[in-house]
This record gives C-alpha cells, sequence and structure tokens, in this order.
C-alpha cells in the first residue's frame, strides 16, 4: 500500500508528461508504449505522444516542441546523439525533468534507461556458442548510431576475438517501417553467397524475424539457428512454431520497461530521488524454455520468468503497488 499521499498536482490529473519517440512500429515498440500508456494512466498522468517515425530531425522538432509547450518532464525514447542533445540539453538547462532511454542524453541532468544490452548480447551469444561449440560460419545483423545496437556491437565484437573459431561471414541490417520483411530479403541473399552459415546473430526481434522468413523460405530450418533479442507474443509464436530457426532470445519484457520511464519521469516531477542510472535486467529465453512451459504468450512469459517485472526500479511511493 502507498506510503506517501499522492502529491496534489498529480492527484488533481495536472501532469504532463511529453514521450518523444525516435521509432514506434514494430512489436517491441509497441508494447513498450503499451506499457508507458498504462502507467501514465494508473499515476493519472497525461501522456502526450510523439514519433519522429525513423526521421531524426521531426523528432528533435518534436522534441523542441515539448519544451515549448512546457511538458512537466520529458521522456526521450530512442534517437541519435547529434540530433536530440541540442534539445535536451536546452530542455535540462531549463529545469525540465527528463529521462532518456536508448540515447545518451549528453548530460547528466537526465535520467538514463536502458536495458542491460552487454547482458542481452553475452546472453544471445552463449547460447550461440553452446549450440555451435564456438565454431562456423555466422551471419550478423546489425545497424550502427541505434544505442542499444552499438553496445550489443561492443560484445559481438569481443566475441568473435574471444573465440577465433567463429566466422562473421556477413553483416547486414536495415531499420525502418518494414525492418523485417527488408532484413528477410537481405538474409536470403547473404545465405545465397554463404551456403555454410549455421547461425544468425540478429539482436533486435525485428531482426530475428526477417532472419527467420529467409531461413523458412530457403528451407534452411535444419542448418541455421537464429539467436535473437526482445520478446512479443508474436515473437512466442514464430519461436515455437513447428521446425521454427529462431532457439533463444535475450529480452527484458518491453511493457514494463515502458512503465518504468513513466514511473521515473513521475518521481522527477514529484522532487523525488531517481538513480542517475536505471539499467533493466535481461533474461535468456529459449525455444525449449517456451515449448516445454506452453508458454504461448507474454502474460504467460512473465507468470514464468517473474523477474521480467522490476516493480521496485524506480518505485512510486504513492502508488498502490
Ligand atoms: C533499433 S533499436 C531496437 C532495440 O531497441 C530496444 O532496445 C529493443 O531492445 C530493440 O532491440
Amino acid at each position: 500500500s502507498p506510503t506517501v499521499s499522492v502529491p496534489a498536482k498529480f492527484a488533481a490529473g495536472g501532469v504532463r508528461v511529453a514521450l518523444v519517440r525516435q521509432l514506434s512500429s514494430g512489436d517491441y515498440f509497441e508494447q513498450w508504449l503499451a506499457g508507458a500508456q498504462a502507467e501514465a494512466q494508473a499515476l493519472k498522468i497525461t501522456l502526450e505522444v510523439s514519433s519522429g517515425d525513423g526521421n531524426n530531425d521531426k523528432q528533435a522538432l518534436n522534441l523542441e516542441q515539448a519544451v515549448q509547450q512546457k511538458a512537466d518532464a520529458i521522456i526521450v525514447d530512442h534517437g541519435f546523439a547529434d540530433t536530440v542533445q541540442p534539445a535536451i540539453k536546452k530542455a535540462a538547462d531549463a529545469g525540465v525533468p527528463l529521462v532518456a532511454f536508448d540515447v545518451d542524453p549528453g548530460t547528466p541532468k537526465a535520467v538514463a534507461l536502458t536495458q542491460d544490452d552487454h547482458k542481452i548480447a553475452e546472453l544471445a551469444l552463449g547460447a550461440l556458442k553452446a549450440d555451435t561449440g564456438g565454431t562456423g560460419d555466422v551471419l550478423y545483423v546489425y545497424v550502427s548510431g541505434f544505442a542499444p545496437l552499438d553496445r550489443r556491437n561492443e560484445v559481438w565484437t569481443q566475441f568473435k576475438k574471444d573465440n577465433p573459431g567463429i566466422k562473421e561471414v556477413a553483416q547486414i541490417g536495415v531499420v525502418n517501417n518494414s525492418t523485417a520483411s527488408a532484413v528477410a530479403d537481405q538474409a536470403k541473399a547473404a545465405l545465397q553467397a554463404n551456403p555454410d552459415v549455421k547461425a544468425i546473430f540478429a539482436p533486435y526481434d525485428e531482426f530475428a524475424k526477417g532472419a527467420a522468413i529467409a531461413v523458412k523460405e530457403l528451407g534452411l530450418q535444419d542448418k541455421i539457428k537464429i539467436y535473437g533479442a526482445d520478446i512479443s507474443t508474436a515473437d512466442i509464436g514464430v519461436i515455437t512454431e513447428p521446425n521454427s530457426p529462431w532457439v533463444a532470445t535475450a529480452t527484458t519484457d518491453p511493457s514494463n520497461v515502458g512503465r518504468i520511464a513513466v514511473r521515473a519521469a513521475a518521481l522527477l516531477v514529484a522532487g523525488e530521488q531517481v538513480d542517475p542510472e536505471l539499467k533493466i535486467p535481461p533474461a535468456l529465453v529459449t525455444q525449449k524454455q517456451l515449448r516445454d512451459g506452453g508458454i504461448a504468450n507474454i502474460e504467460q512469459l512473465t507468470g514464468a520468468v517473474p523477474e521480467l517485472t522490476t516493480p521496485d526500479v524506480a518505485r512510486v511511493p504513492w502508488a498502490a503497488s
């Protein structure tokens, strides 16, 4: 039960938080938003959502607008440092509370929220290594510039050094409004050019979905396994379908992370202390675990893996638990 009374501004429903997104399409971003909206509703916050739809200049403009419209707090969700940092600086200098998710805010005044991306890559690559014995041709899916993907790439770079039997034969990747189908096209070409590939490291669920489409269309399910990141109910369907090549994914619960972003913003608005860096731990979810457990959706997954729910991170003391 709540330990402090609801601050007056929240009780009156007068708190506006701007959520300024770089991307909004795809399972990950939809679930994250659903979590953020649910938490905002629970805390009586009006969440004003904008998306750059992959256009970084549009995201920067949306951010400027949120500052001009005097949002009580701003959550910046993804983005490239060079386009969002100038507006983040203005907001921070104006004393606007800020939460930056998956983007380097360039200022310690903003709370930096991340998933533990190094751990995400380590977990997925641990599964890849266990299955391949640490040798063989691997196809890698990556696009630089996205902070979480760059951090996962640091682990992949080190992994290749530590496992000289692993050979990256090709790197592909695209992020747009139809990432999975674009990656599927690229993966098909790369797999046709590299017939000895036995694993694909695809650390974003749209990448893994695209890779799975390519492997299935080429009929290579018995030869190639996919190691991904993220999860959704749709992803669970892809992973558990008969003969699926996607065998493991390292993930948080995306909606839980969206909830945390809103809780952190609420605490800042109320003048409460928030850790300057919030890093959400992931778990490894395997095809075998999902199939053996009869897990068909996110609710069942979070029931089976309770550590994916982190109610104590940025806990709001006046909220009912
Ligand atoms: C394009 S960046 C995609 C990643 O952002 C979030 O961190 C998700 O985990 C996703 O993999």
